[in-house]
């Protein structure tokens, strides 16, 4: 207990030194935070974090000025004949009601739906009830930007697991060779991996071992890498078949422990017998020999492990290059053991990661609906987020007349956003929980401001399942909400739940929802909610996100299970410690994290196997003359951060990369505003000419193009961009997943005449 430094901490609201855990990214470094005079003065890592150790980034330290930022909207809004007028909450939910219940009576539910984008993984509110919104509502279909991200992970982990957020990650804590596929960490911090400074981590397996960057880009942290193997856009998979077969091939297969846990072996053996790494290397761009080496390389290192990410996600084959990740981690032996790829065991149990009702034992069974424009199946009950504006804008039965946002900026974010920015002004209604009036969000008739992220507790709930240790860590808020009476989060998206299902959104008891939600989640772990809440109606944890994390971390894996497991997590304990616990690196968890009704890894779902012939297909197709791949850069997120100041010095980062040869060839120098075309549509960008990047590709950041009249974004106006999701088609998806292809896009580029 540290009652001393608990001590030096400032109260909520009060000038001094605040511990708070960086909501921005899955690296949850822990801020110390200076506020004087009611200002945050600075913003440090805190050394003393038990996870992240003083570790930050430009955007962990930029969050003062995302609270100060002047554009940020405080009051909520509601449109009338065109303009916005600031409502008090009480005026601006009777609006939410006034729009969405005649369309509710009128059309159903079926012609409401929403979109929750990724900040909501990010958010102690949000992350733990937007399952209130998605499951209660009766909204049938819901959009995230999940299909532009990690579906196939959740389908390829759905079916290899029964579960389908089930993600091994990398212990690159204690691994001696990292192979990594299509993630650039020295930007990202990590996804799908949480890890407190990844890049020192790196660092460090390359003082010892080997670093391999797999990509058709050089990024920063292939720069950093020992060997940059450039491949061939969309063709991981090739890639990863061409290993597997040499693991056979040359009898390298090294099961261990974990061989009665498989099942699927001589399937896999028998497919893998069609992909010769001679027949992979023309497509791949990497040599049949290397790809041999990778293999043996692999099997020889007592710790090593493969890592893909968006890279192999976000293009053409990303469900079977997610699968062959895994695969070849467990074939090489390099699965469930320190050092290899190991499935994260989180102090809170997630409220996100509950099972889908009806899918629970890695049941294939998709498409059980289509939707009604395109005839996208469903897979793990969504579709691709691309169909949204479709469905908007045709009309007939089961079009969509109200759509609510939640932490979403679908019009730069996602494939063709700009067919959804023009059909958004056609819906009955559209209400958006955000911070911003931006791209998206100018289009609503009411915004319902969300708090700042120093405004908020902070405990993370996704993220902890892809952590490389257990770690818990509570952050108090920083500041008071400027208006102590405005709902959080959690009850906004309760108040339109129940606005969903027949009550006027003013109307809704909040209390009695919040109640039967924290009812199911007790229920989940064979508890009886209305006990337990006798228990709490004593204490100061009445309700909301705090019970809930109380709950996931007391029958979590170190929880005190309300009393039976004595001196066990509380959130109580966890108050009492501001720098966080840590647990400990992960731990061996195969069989009980399986979901498979007979507890075995399923090597070879058939699901998957089906889309071979759509790969085989690929490896005869004539080579594009350029494609087109995505970038982030550590200064960004996705579409948001822009109009934060300290973030946007510097040169332009919204450039299309393009390699020396390539820049001769089209006639173009560093500078020069090219026009890059593809199937769903044209941009004009300045180029950037490099050598680091494989010839025939060129690269696009994200998450621009702003500058649209009627919104809010003084700092991101001033250096608007360009919107490079114009260019990705909505029927170029990974089919098995329905995920965005974002990577892969082939184009053309032409010099624009001056
Ligand atoms: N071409 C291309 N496109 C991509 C990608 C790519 O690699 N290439 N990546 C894709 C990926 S992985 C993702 S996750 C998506 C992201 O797509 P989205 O999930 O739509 O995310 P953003 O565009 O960043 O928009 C986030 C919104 O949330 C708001 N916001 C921030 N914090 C909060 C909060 O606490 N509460 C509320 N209510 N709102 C908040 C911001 O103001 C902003 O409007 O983009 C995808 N798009
Ligand atoms: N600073 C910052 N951090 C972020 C974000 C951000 O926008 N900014 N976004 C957050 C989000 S939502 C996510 S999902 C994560 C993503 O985190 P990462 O997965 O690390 O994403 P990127 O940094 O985009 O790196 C993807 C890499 O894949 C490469 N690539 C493209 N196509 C292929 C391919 O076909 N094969 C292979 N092998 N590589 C390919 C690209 O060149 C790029 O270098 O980052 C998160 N962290
Ligand atoms: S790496 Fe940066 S954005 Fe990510 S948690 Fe740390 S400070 Fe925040
Ligand atoms: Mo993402």
């Amino acid at each position: 207990m540290t009652t001393e430094s608990l001590n030096l901490l400032a109260g909520v609201g009060e000038d001094g030194r605040h511990l708070y855990t960086c909501p921005l990214c899955e690296a949850m470094c822990g801020l110390e935070i200076q506020v004087a005079d009611g200002q945050v003065a600075s913003i440090r890592g805190n050394r003393e974090d038990t996870w992240s150790r003083g570790h930050i980034c430009p955007k962990g330290a930029s969050l003062g000025a995302v609270h100060h930022d002047p554009d940020r909207i405080h009051r909520p809004m509601i449109k009338v004949d065109g303009e916005w007028q600031e409502v008090s909450w009480e005026a601006a939910f009777k609006r939410c009601t006034e729009l969405l219940a005649p369309v509710i009576e009128k059309y159903g539910i079926g012609a409401v739906t929403c979109y929750t984008g990724n900040p909501l993984a990010h958010s102690f509110s949000l992350g733990r009830y937007t399952g209130v919104l998605l499951g209660m509502s009766g909204i049938p279909l819901s959009y995230s930007p999940g299909t532009v991200d990690q579906w196939p992970k959740n389908l390829s982990s759905h079916l290899m697991y029964g579960g389908w957020w089930s993600f091994p990650v990398p212990d690159i804590e204690r691994t001696d060779l990292l192979m990594v596929m299509g993630a650039n960490p020295a930007a990202s911090q990590g996804s799908l991996l949480a890890a407190p400074d990844v890049m020192g981590i790196i660092d460090a397996i390359r003082k010892r071992g080997r670093v391999i960057v797999i990509d058709p880009v050089r990024t920063a942290t292939a720069a950093r890498a020992d060997e940059w193997l450039p491949i061939t856009p969309g063709t991981d998979a090739a890639l990863l078949l061409g290993m597997t077969h040499t693991l056979f091939d040359e009898d390298l297969v090294t099961l261990g422990e974990l061989a009665p846990h498989l099942d699927g072996l001589d399937r896999l053996r028998a497919v893998a017998a069609d992909w010769p790494p001679e027949r992979v290397a023309g497509v791949t761009g990497i040599d049949a020999e290397r790809i041999r080496a990778l293999a043996r390389e692999l099997v020889r290192t007592e710790r090593a492990v493969v890592y893909g990410r968006i890279g192999t996600c976000n293009q053409e084959f990303g469900s079977l290059a997610s699968w062959l990740v895994d695969v070849v981690n467990i074939l090489t032996g390099h699965f469930d053991k320190p050092g290899g790829s190991m499935f994260p065991r989180p102090a809170a149990w997630s409220v996100t990661v509950q099972p889908i009702p009806g899918l629970e034992d890695g049941a294939p069974e998709f498409g059980r609906f289509r939707t009604r424009v395109r005839g996208a199946k469903e897979v793990l009950g969504q579709v691709p987020v691309s169909c949204l504006a479709e469905e908007i804008a045709t009309p007939g039965e089961g079009q969509i007349r109200a759509l609510i946002t939640v932490a979403g900026n679908p019009v730069l974010s996602t494939p063709a956003g700009h067919t959804l920015d023009e059909v958004l002004p056609s819906l009955d209604a559209m209400i958006s929980v955000d911070l911003w009036l931006n791209e998206t969000t100018r289009h609503a008739d009411v915004i319902l401001p969300a708090p700042s992220p120093l405004e908020q507790p902070h405990h993370d709930d996704l993220i902890l399942n892809f952590a490389v240790n257990s770690i818990a860590n509570y952050s108090a808020p920083v500041f008071e909400p400027e208006d102590r009476n405005r709902p959080q989060e959690w009850e906004i998206l309760i108040r339109l739940t129940g606005l969903c299902t027949g009550t006027p959104a003013e109307d809704v008891d909040v209390a009695a929802i919040d109640d039967g939600f924290f009812d199911y989640m007790a229920f989940t772990q064979g508890l009886d909610g209305a006990e337990l809440r006798r228990n709490y109606s004593s204490t100061d944890l009445t309700g909301g996100p705090e019970r809930i994390l109380d709950l996931t971390l007391r029958t979590g894996p170190f929880g005190d299970r309300y009393g039976e497991n004595p001196g066990g997590l509380t959130l109580e304990k966890l108050k009492a410690e501001p720098n966080g616990i840590n647990f400990g690196p992960m731990v061996p968890r195969v069989p009980d994290v399986l979901g498979t009704a007979d507890k075995k890894i399923r090597l070879a779902p058939q699901y998957l196997l089906d889309d071979l012939p759509r790969l085989a297909a690929r490896l005869d197709r004539a080579p594009d003359e350029l494609v087109l791949v995505s970038r982030r850069h550590l200064r960004s997120n996705n579409s948001w951060l822009h109009n934060v100041g300290p973030l946007m010095k510097g040169r332009d980062r919204c450039t299309l990369l393009m390699h020396t040869d390539d820049a001769t060839k089209h006639g173009v120098a560093t500078g020069d505003v090219v026009t890059v075309t593809s199937a769903g549509g044209h941009i004009d960008v300045p180029v950037e000419v490099t050598g680091a990047i494989k010839p025939g590709v060129v690269s696009m950041p994200h998450g621009w193009g702003h500058g649209k009249p009627g919104t809010r974004m003084s700092v991101a106006n001033d250096s608007p961009g360009v919107n490079t999701n114009v260019l990705s088609p909505p029927n170029f998806i990974d089919e098995p997943s329905g995920n965005g292809a974002l990577n892969g896009i082939p184009v053309t580029v032409t010099a624009k005449a001056t």
